[in-house]
């Protein structure tokens, strides 16, 4: 009975820290029993944890807002206000930079979540004609945002296909100026193929729905999606999704942001283009050698294309249908098969497309920048990629995946580490929780002399014949030992058979679970390399925009070096975040999926479970309750509670130590609860709190009658 009593409190006060016993079962458990009340927020002190409701919720209302500004963070229900109200507070009252770090697998609710901070932070920040420019400015780079970086997956109607991180700069009075976006990995392979059931890029077809009959003419453009064949043709209108009004609102949020007119056209002008070159098509024709080469089949869609853009369609064939080969020191232009001529024309399409987004996202900054010389105090938000185990995994998910390793080092680093690290500051007896350290995970990706990124990039940059097989088989004799890799060759050697791992693959042990990869397509995406014909063919375009997303196609600037590698420069992005994540003060949100149908009110526990599982909860949990949930400098806590005592209040002559132990001793709150640090009161558990909180609540309402009271006397 007991279980059942503590499990009712947990879950009835929303802290995972009050679970007892504390099992992956009752932790289940308590969720599921909070999300079919419709919380959907729960706590583990700090990091609050979302399950997506996938229903609308009355729970975001204006009087809400108001219920969570300025609320004691312990005393309102869980919320994703109270967690942004608390990050907002602290960067104006404490003057911390902060991060609001989003995980969690894909539909989970991450850019929901990261929407709802930004509007709360807006809401509660202070008005005023600029400042309201600001916030829209901030706010509509959303849907911009989403129009080219979002799709339909299978998983999510509106899945980003790129991680974000923002930061939304504030001055000294808590006043938004500004933010800086920056965006990592793009999915640009959705360009030319996505799975049945999927779509490309929203914009396409909100574009072709949405575009007047004037702007589609003047795009070249048809409106029937069937036309297009990077498009998918089944499912192109989305039920619950008007394509058409998302079109238009994301032209206002372009006005609203300061785009100009020109810079609208140019935009989407380069959107059409393409669309337009997964229509062109090609011929196989040989040469007089007898030698294959291929030709453009149908000229039409080249040709408007080149209209598009100002170039002569016979520079895009030439480069479209052939390849410039440096022989030592000659160049001579060699035909492409078929097959190399749809990989350079696809190869194109993906490279614009990616630079776009780019440009997109550094325009959005230009206007949204914060003028130099200000003083600023900043927020960051981070909605990245969940970690993502499929049936096949190849580069994209070994990177996704790198880098949720990454963020999860950084949560223990910062919650459980740091947690561990105060109490030893602060001279505080306390048991130490052992956890899982993923370092020698990181390293096995990261490491720059021995790791599989830089085995990657060796790969690449070998001259003569590279293959992933020669790549798999390096990794397989480095990493023959290491605990966290495998593969079938190294499982042979250790004598293991698993028909689980097939060849062709390595296994990585992740944090979260075992990933298989396949090593197909490793060095052709890390390469990411695009013709150098097809570069010089767009720089030399008339349409301002579209060349300046080929700065390496000016021949005078044409080098030999390489450009760095897809891997490479993940990894540095990646390392900027972590350094800039590291800086500020950490607010996690945990969001998990219930279900796999996006079914409203369905919680599936197996699904659960595994996110729970690869989320960490259950350390999180184990730390936060071996140490305490609460923790305030002496003289904050006094401040605050001196009028619970006659001996302190009104006024305290001695230490704020004494004073915050004066006050404690004369409540009924059990020894074990408190620790006294050197400069900071440690409670252990929320209760404690709430009582604390409850009866300076009822002394507070005391005082006040008595005041009036008094005045009444007076008079
Ligand atoms: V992905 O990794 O970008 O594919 P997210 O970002 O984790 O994914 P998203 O925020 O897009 O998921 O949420 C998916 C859908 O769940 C939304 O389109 C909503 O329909 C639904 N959702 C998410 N959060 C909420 C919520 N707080 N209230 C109601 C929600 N519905
Ligand atoms: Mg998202």
């Amino acid at each position: 009975m007991e279980t059942t009593t503590s499990l009712l409190d947990a879950a009835a006060a929303g802290d995972l820290v009050l679970l007892d016993p504390l099992t992956e079962q009752s932790l289940l458990q308590t969720l599921q029993e909070r999300f079919h009340r419709g919380d959907i927020y729960t706590y583990i002190g700090n990091v609050l944890i979302s399950v997506n409701p996938y229903r609308p919720l009355p729970i975001y209302t204006p009087e809400k807002v108001q219920e969570y500004h300025n609320c004691n963070f312990f005393a309102v229900k869980p919320h994703i206000y109270a967690i942004a109200d608390d990050a907002y507070h602290s960067l104006c009252d404490r003057d911390r930079d902060q991060c609001i770090l989003i995980t969690g697998e894909s539909g989970a609710g991450k850019t929901e979540a990261s929407k709802l901070v930004m509007s709360y932070v807006a809401a509660v920040s202070s008005k005023g004609e600029e400042v309201d420019k600001v916030k829209e400015q901030l706010l509509q780079s959303n849907p911009v945002l989403e129009a080219f970086g979002n799709a339909k997956t299978i998983r999510n109607d509106n899945s980003s296909r790129f991680g974000k991180y923002m930061d939304v700069e504030f001055d000294f009075k808590g006043e938004p100026l500004g933010g800086v976006i920056s965006n990592y990995l793009l999915e640009k392979s959705r360009i030319v193929r996505h799975v049945k059931g999927e779509r490309n890029f929203h914009i396409f077809y909100q574009l072709l729905a949405g575009g007047s009959a004037q702007l589609l003419q003047q795009l070249k453009l048809r409106q029937d999606c069937r036309h297009y064949g990077y498009l998918n043709h089944e499912s192109s209108a989305l039920s619950g999704m008007d394509d058409a009004a998302n079109f238009h609102a994301m032209q206002d949020a372009m006005r609203v942001i300061g785009f100009s007119p020109a810079e609208v056209t140019a935009l989407l002008e380069v959107t059409a283009v393409v669309l337009k070159l997964g229509n062109v098509q090609l011929s196989s024709s040989f040469q007089a050698s007898g030698m294959e080469s291929c030709s453009i089949a149908e000229p039409r869609e080249l040709q408007e294309i080149c209209e598009l853009i100002g170039l002569d369609p016979s520079v895009l064939e030439r480069a479209l249908c052939s390849r410039t080969v440096k022989a030592r020191d000659e160049a001579v232009l060699t035909a492409l098969s078929v097959p190399q001529g749809y990989y350079g024309r696809d190869a194109l399409a993906k490279n614009i497309y990616s630079r776009l987004f780019d440009w997109l996202v550094n325009r959005i900054n230009t206007s949204i920048q914060v003028k130099p010389g200000e003083q600023r105090k900043v927020m960051g938000v981070l909605d990245i990629y969940g970690f993502e185990i499929f049936q096949d995994n190849g580069f994209e998910q070994f990177i996704i995946n790198y880098c949720n390793e990454k963020l999860q080092q950084i949560f223990i680093l910062l919650t459980l580490k740091e947690e561990q690290e105060e109490y030893v500051r602060e001279g505080i007896q306390w048991t130490p929780v052992e956890f899982f350290d993923n370092s020698i995970i990181c390293n096995l990706i990261e490491n720059s002399t021995g790791g599989i990124l830089a085995m990657l990039d060796e790969e690449c940059l070998r001259p003569g014949v590279v293959n992933e097989d020669t790549f798999l088989a390096k990794l397989n004799q480095l990493f023959a030992t290491h605990k966290r890799y495998e593969s079938k060759e190294t499982q042979s050697a250790r004598h293991i058979m698993d028909a689980s791992l097939p060849p062709r693959c390595f296994r990585i042990h992740h944090y979260a679970g075992k990933v298989t990869y396949n090593v197909t397509g490793f060095i052709e995406k890390n390469n990411d390399l695009l013709f150098r014909d097809l570069s010089q063919a767009m720089w030399a375009a008339r349409h301002t925009l579209l060349r300046s997303l080929f700065p390496e196609g000016d021949p005078q600037k044409a080098s030999l070096k390489l450009p760095p590698t897809a891997g490479y420069q993940f990894k540095a992005s990646v390392a900027t975040l972590m350094k800039n994540l590291y800086s500020k003060n950490p607010n996690y949100i945990r969001c998990i999926k219930p279900n796999e149908t996006k079914a409203a009110m369905l919680f599936t526990p197996e699904l659960v479970l595994a996110q729970v599982r690869y989320l960490g909860l259950m350390e999180n949990v184990r730390v936060r309750r071996a140490g305490y949930a609460f923790r305030q400098l002496y003289g904050a806590f006094l401040s605050r509670y001196k009028m619970l005592s006659a001996r302190t209040w009104p006024r305290w002559a001695g230490s704020d130590r004494d004073g915050a132990e004066q006050v404690l001793a004369e409540l009924p709150i059990p020894a074990e609860e408190l620790a006294f640090g050197h400069t900071k009161v440690f409670i252990r558990s929320p209760r404690t709190l709430f009582d604390l909180e409850r009866r300076r609540q009822e002394r507070v309402a005391q005082l006040a009658t008595l005041i009036q009271k008094m005045f009444r006397g007076w008079r």
